[in-house]
């Protein structure tokens, strides 16, 4: 066990001090307790290339951190030392209650009397006296552009049942795209033909907007005396040459051509190497007569979206991974609070008091069978179980906050994207909550005209694995090229499976005022030409999966859109 847990430390360039190192192994679980100092000192002070001396004193520290949050997490009882998140596996067997509204809690805040109603009450946060001494007063200062992460306040007031009063809240939801119900694909080859050339006509009618594509010639319409070319194509393939140049073998409907790329032509080279198979590109040429060498590729692009109005809040998360043993459940439950208005200081609070949405992009659960050996990571073995504890946690909201879901990869519905809304078949008790609307992935909504495209992110592993200088840690350079080729998941046929519908519903046809994303488990957040893109990290502590491919999650952070302003809350 000691040796497992020293390697846990190097493997992460991590050195311990011998005082360290016997403070750990004196700890009740010092394995569980190793790998979540790792994922906190590897998510939130440090960054993942960083060596790091770990002394005595910052193993104390962190212990204290635990001592608060088992806290609070345990209410009156102070006597357990470790975080409530390894307490959790004993707690996953205590009987759980599908219906919120009947729980002791609440029946007992009722009987207490408690008048819910009270919005100034609500507003001020109550706050009991012994609030104070347990108050973490240190804000984190995010280290790059994601502005200011904020710890949220470890103070608890007295519980309002928000989610027990009928709502009177004005929503103005619609949903502006939902596939759930279009798939007609039968996996027929001449799907596969009517999937890529609708995917063609829509980004072609995308780029011949641009004026130096208003006109354009067809592939099958060139000849030697075409002297410019402009045109608009389907990537079949690119590769080096072996002189370092870049070929674009390019197609339409009509015919195929290939381009050359100069590797001495450094922005256009640059640009090229950003370029995936079946992606849809203009491009302007010269014709050398043995040649045609590239002068400029056109991306279908982003036209910066004026700020719209908005004086709510809307919440993002999205994998949350409800039945893993790696659900940060402590976190998350601390996260429901808050948006029920029993936790953080006033200012969180009335932040949490403006949500009107909370939207979350997939990978509610954990699934079965979703990657090799999972089983061994999973508390709930189930997938109808591991939706009915989602319901359960889920339920905690109050109702007048409007739940959007969408599927993820580990969800119950197909593989293929477009991914179905995850079925009610398996997920009855979540359908019972009549503050849940559920989507398809990738799904857009209007929230009170906010339009809001919301994907899993799945093709994020294509882009991060082939693409030079792209990462899954700097996804938000993933999201602003995804965009600006206006489609999900470009690449057809590799890690991303895609269903040949007759419509390409990943094509991104109306820019949105927010993109929001998962599957990547790491917050980022940017605002690219006037859209909030943001990624909504994850509620589960990085998996053997993860370390294999080296991903390091940030947990427990929850991206908040406050009146057109991103916050990010800290709930760990
Ligand atoms: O994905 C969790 C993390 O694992 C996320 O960062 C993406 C990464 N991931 C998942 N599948 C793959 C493949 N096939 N290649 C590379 N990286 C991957 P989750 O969907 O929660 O399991
Ligand atoms: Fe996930
Ligand atoms: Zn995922």
């Amino acid at each position: 066990m000691s040796a497992k847990i020293l390697f846990k430390f190097i493997e992460k360039g991590i050195n311990l001090s011998p005082d360290a190192y016997n403070k750990i192994l004196s700890l009740e679980d010092p394995l569980n307790f190793s790998l979540s100092l790792i994922v906190k000192l590897k998510s939130q002070k440090y960054s993942k290339n960083d060596l790091i001396s770990l002394d005595e004193s910052i193993v104390d520290e962190f212990i204290k951190t635990l001592e608060v949050e088992s806290f609070q997490a345990n209410g009156e009882d102070n006597s357990s030392s470790l975080n409530s998140d390894f307490n959790r596996k004993s707690n996953k067997n205590s009987s759980t209650t599908l219906n919120p509204n009947i729980s002791d809690k609440s029946e007992k805040i009722i009987e207490n009397g408690i008048n819910t109603n009270d919005e100034k009450k609500y507003k001020n946060g109550n706050q009991s006296s012994s609030d104070a001494e347990f108050k973490i007063k240190d804000k984190i200062e995010a280290n790059s552009d994601l502005g200011k992460i904020e710890k949220i306040d470890n103070s608890i007031s007295d519980e309002i049942k928000r989610n027990l009063l009928e709502p009177n809240t004005q929503f103005d939801f619609k949903i502006i795209q939902d596939t759930s119900k279009k798939s007609y694909t039968s996996g027929e080859i001449s799907n596969l033909i009517s999937y890529f050339k609708n995917r063609y006509e829509k980004l072609s009618n995308i780029l011949s907007k641009r004026p130096e594509l208003k006109v354009h010639q067809k592939i099958s319409d060139i000849t030697n005396d075409t002297k410019d070319i402009n045109i608009i194509g389907i990537i079949k393939e690119i590769r080096s040459t072996k002189n370092n140049h870049k070929m674009i073998e390019i197609e339409d409907d009509t015919g195929e051509i290939s381009v050359l790329v100069h590797k001495d032509n450094h922005d256009l080279f640059n640009t090229s190497e950003k370029l995936v198979k079946d992606e849809i590109i203009g491009l302007l040429a010269e014709n050398k007569g043995n040649l045609i060498i590239a002068s400029r590729i056109i991306h279908p692009g982003v036209q910066r979206v004026p700020e719209k109005k908005m004086d709510f809040a809307t919440v993002f998360t999205s994998d949350i991974h409800i039945g893993s043993l790696t659900f940060l459940e402590d976190a998350f439950v601390k996260f429901t609070k808050w948006l029920n208005g029993n936790f953080g200081n006033d200012n969180q609070r009335e932040i949490a008091n403006d949500v009107k949405y909370l939207l979350i992009a997939g990978d509610i659960v954990d699934g079965i069978g979703v990657y090799p050996n999972q089983e061994k990571e999973l508390a709930i073995k189930d997938i109808t179980t591991q939706y009915d504890e989602a319901a359960r946690l889920l339920g905690e909201i109050r109702s007048d906050i409007k739940i959007i879901i969408g599927p993820g990869n580990h969800d119950a519905s197909r593989v293929a994207e477009p991914q179905p809304a995850i079925p009610e078949k398996y997920a009855k008790s979540l359908y019972e909550l009549n503050n849940i609307e559920f989507i398809s992935n990738p799904g857009i909504v209007s929230l009170d005209g906010i339009i809001t495209l919301m994907y899993h992110g799945r093709g994020f592993d294509d882009i991060a694995m082939t693409v030079k200088g792209m990462s899954h840690e700097k996804n938000e350079l993933i999201m602003e090229e995804l965009l600006n080729k206006r489609h999900l998941a470009p690449i057809y046929g590799e890690r991303t499976p895609l269903a040949s519908e007759l419509e390409d519903y990943l094509v991104v046809d109306n820019v949105p005022d927010i993109f929001h994303t998962g599957h990547v488990h790491i917050n980022r957040y940017k605002n690219y030409n006037g859209v909030h893109m943001i990624n909504s990290g994850t509620f589960q502590t990085q998996t053997e999966f993860q370390k294999i491919y080296n991903i390091v999650p940030t947990c427990g952070e929850v991206p908040v859109l406050h009146k057109g302003n991103y916050k990010q809350l800290k709930f760990i």
